[in-house]
Parts: structure tokens; C-alpha cells; sequence
């Protein structure tokens, strides 16, 4: 039979997703998980045929330039694919896949979670609770704001945003969204959500802001300095995206003078670091980069990879092709 195509993965994945990967190909797995050191990811892509990152890998223009001759495939384990230079691959004819779809709703459920948990403070009570300083019942102690019957501007209207918008819908919210396309009227129109093709405009207006973009060259620091002070001041900021889309410093800056009422942040500019100040202010919940962290989403992830590369290796176009075109 043919030469099974040696894969490499940079990190650990779920057991099932490996034993079906050792079953398929040769592969190269990293056991330690921990994130492949520059030097280990460039023999990566000088000896692979597929190489299987994750968000932690930069797989820049420097690293590319490395490559073997039988890299021909960067199955991504992930949706963004902001770590990846896509069109230094392509460039090179190295194929780039993503997984999207599997998951949509779990990194829906994690917004929604937040979109809920800071207007109405729950961090702030089990902190209360975990320190026992409970000293009762008071009519006016730990008062959130309501969601109910507020705005939420989603930033980003695809799978995730759309998944975001029905359930903000269900919680009563009204849905607002700023896309580079406005939705088919149909999709629009079951959302109930009404489309601003001014983002500025739209900001001004929101008491919820939540970012579902990819982080691309043209959506680095989208929310900057000057669009965060566009936003009313008992407005929130919700992002499981990319930490680039927003100024991290300028958010800083709005939140310690009041000029917003909280955020919450599942993802940094500068992961794993995490600016200190952000951990200390009350109004603001802190998630390490767990929005599609599911084992249900992360087998589905590692199922998405297999396909992508299986297909690919047997000569068709891998289901999940991400093309410059499409960032
Ligand atoms: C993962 C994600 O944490 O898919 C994405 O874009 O951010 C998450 O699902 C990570 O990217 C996996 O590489």
C-alpha cells in the first residue's frame, strides 16, 4: 500500500484522537504537553508531511521558510487560524485546515456565561463565599445590572455570533450586530437582529459588547482607545475571540476610571500573560482561554483534523480549507 504521511503534533491531545491518529498515520505526538520550543517546531516542519499545531504555535513566515519539501498539509487543531501565516503557506503550496463548527455552541455557552456572570457580579459573590465573609442579607449589597431588555452588539456574525445572538435572544436581549456582510435577510430576520454598518454607531448604543471575530490584520485592536470611549459607561465588554481584536491597555485604562462597568475576558493580547491589573479589578472575570474547552468539542476537534488530513491525503480537497481569501 502507499506510505502512511508522518503527522506531527505539537500538543497533547484526547486519547481517542490519538489512538485513531496512530491507527492512520505515522505520527510524531508530543507527550509533555507543553508547547514545542521555536527550534522543535522548525524540525516539525523540515521532516513532516502534516503538521498539527494548536493556538500555542506560531507558524510564521520565519518558520515556513524551513520547511521540508513534504510539508504539504497544516491541519490546524483550532478555528482561528490567526497563528498560522496563510499566505506564506499557500505561497509554498502547504495547505492550511481549521475545524470549524464543532464548536460553535460551546463557545456560545462560555459567552453566554459571561454575558450573564459579570453584569450580575458572580465572581464577586463566590469570592464573598470562598473567603466567608458572608455577613448577611441586605436589600442593597451585590446589586448587578439586568440583561434583560438590554442590547447586545455582537461583533462578528458568523457561526459563533449567530449562535450567541439566539441565545442573548432567549435571555431577552435585543440583537445587534456589526459583520463586514450584512446576513441573508432570512437568517437576520429569525435572529431578530438588527445590523449596523456603522461600528461606531453601534457601540455607542450597546449595553452588552461581545467580540466574535477572527483576529485578522484588519481586525487587530478593532476595538481601540478611541471606539471603547464611544461606548456608554454602564456598558459591558465580553470577548472568547482573539485578545488582538481589542486594545488591551486602552480597556485597562476605560475600566479603572469608570468609563465602563466591567468585561469579561476569556482570552489576552499577550496569552498566557495576563496584565495584572485586570486580575485585581472586581468588575472584570478572568478565564484562561476556555471558551471551546468541552471534551465532547475537542474529540469533535481532533475528529475534524483526522478528516482533513485523511481527505487530503487521499488526493481531494480536505473539507475545511482555509484560503487567504477567506481572513
Ligand atoms: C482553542 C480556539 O483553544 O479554535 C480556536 O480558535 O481559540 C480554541 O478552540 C485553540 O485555538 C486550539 O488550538
Amino acid at each position: 500500500g502507499k506510505k502512511k504521511p508522518l503527522v506531527v503534533v505539537t500538543r497533547k491531545l484526547p486519547d481517542v484522537v490519538e489512538t485513531r491518529m496512530r491507527e492512520l498515520f505515522e505520527t510524531r505526538l508530543n507527550e509533555s504537553d507543553r508547547p514545542m520550543t521555536q527550534a522543535e517546531l522548525v524540525e516539525a516542519v523540515r521532516t513532516a508531511d502534516v503538521l498539527v499545531p494548536t493556538v500555542t504555535d506560531r507558524i510564521d513566515a520565519a518558520v515556513l521558510s524551513q520547511a521540508g519539501p513534504n510539508l504539504k498539509l497544516i491541519a490546524n487543531f483550532g478555528n482561528g487560524v490567526d497563528n498560522i501565516d496563510v499566505v506564506s503557506a499557500n505561497n509554498r503550496g502547504i495547505n492550511v485546515t481549521n475545524t470549524p463548527g464543532v464548536l460553535t455552541e460551546d463557545t456560545a455557552d462560555m459567552t453566554m456565561a459571561l454575558i450573564l456572570a459579570v453584569p450580575r457580579r458572580i465572581a464577586e459573590g463566590m469570592k464573598v463565599m470562598e473567603k466567608g465573609e458572608w455577613t448577611g442579607w441586605s436589600p442593597t449589597w451585590m446589586m448587578g445590572r439586568r440583561i434583560w431588555g438590554k442590547r447586545l452588539g455582537i461583533i462578528g456574525m458568523g457561526r459563533i455570533g449567530q449562535a450567541v445572538a439566539r441565545r442573548a435572544k432567549a435571555f431577552g436581549m435585543s440583537i445587534h450586530y456589526h459583520n463586514r456582510r450584512r446576513l441573508h435577510s432570512d437568517i437576520e430576520d429569525a435572529l431578530e437582529a438588527t445590523y449596523w454598518d456603522s461600528l461606531d454607531q453601534m457601540l455607542a448604543r450597546m449595553d452588552v459588547v461581545s467580540v466574535h471575530c477572527p483576529h485578522t490584520p484588519g481586525t487587530f485592536h478593532l476595538l481601540s482607545a478611541r471606539r471603547l470611549k464611544l461606548m456608554k459607561k454602564d456598558a459591558y465588554v465580553v470577548n472568547t475571540a482573539r485578545g488582538e481584536v481589542i486594545d488591551e491597555t486602552a480597556l485597562i485604562r476605560q475600566l479603572e476610571s469608570g468609563d465602563l462597568a466591567g468585561a469579561g475576558l476569556d482570552v489576552f493580547e499577550h496569552e498566557p500573560a495576563v496584565n495584572p491589573k485586570l486580575a485585581q479589578m472586581p468588575n472584570v472575570l478572568l478565564l484562561p482561554h476556555m471558551g471551546s474547552a468541552t471534551i465532547e468539542g475537542r474529540i469533535e476537534m481532533g475528529e475534524k483534523v483526522i478528516i482533513n488530513i485523511k481527505t487530503f491525503m487521499d488526493g481531494h480537497r480536505p473539507p475545511d480549507r482555509v484560503l487567504p481569501s477567506m481572513l
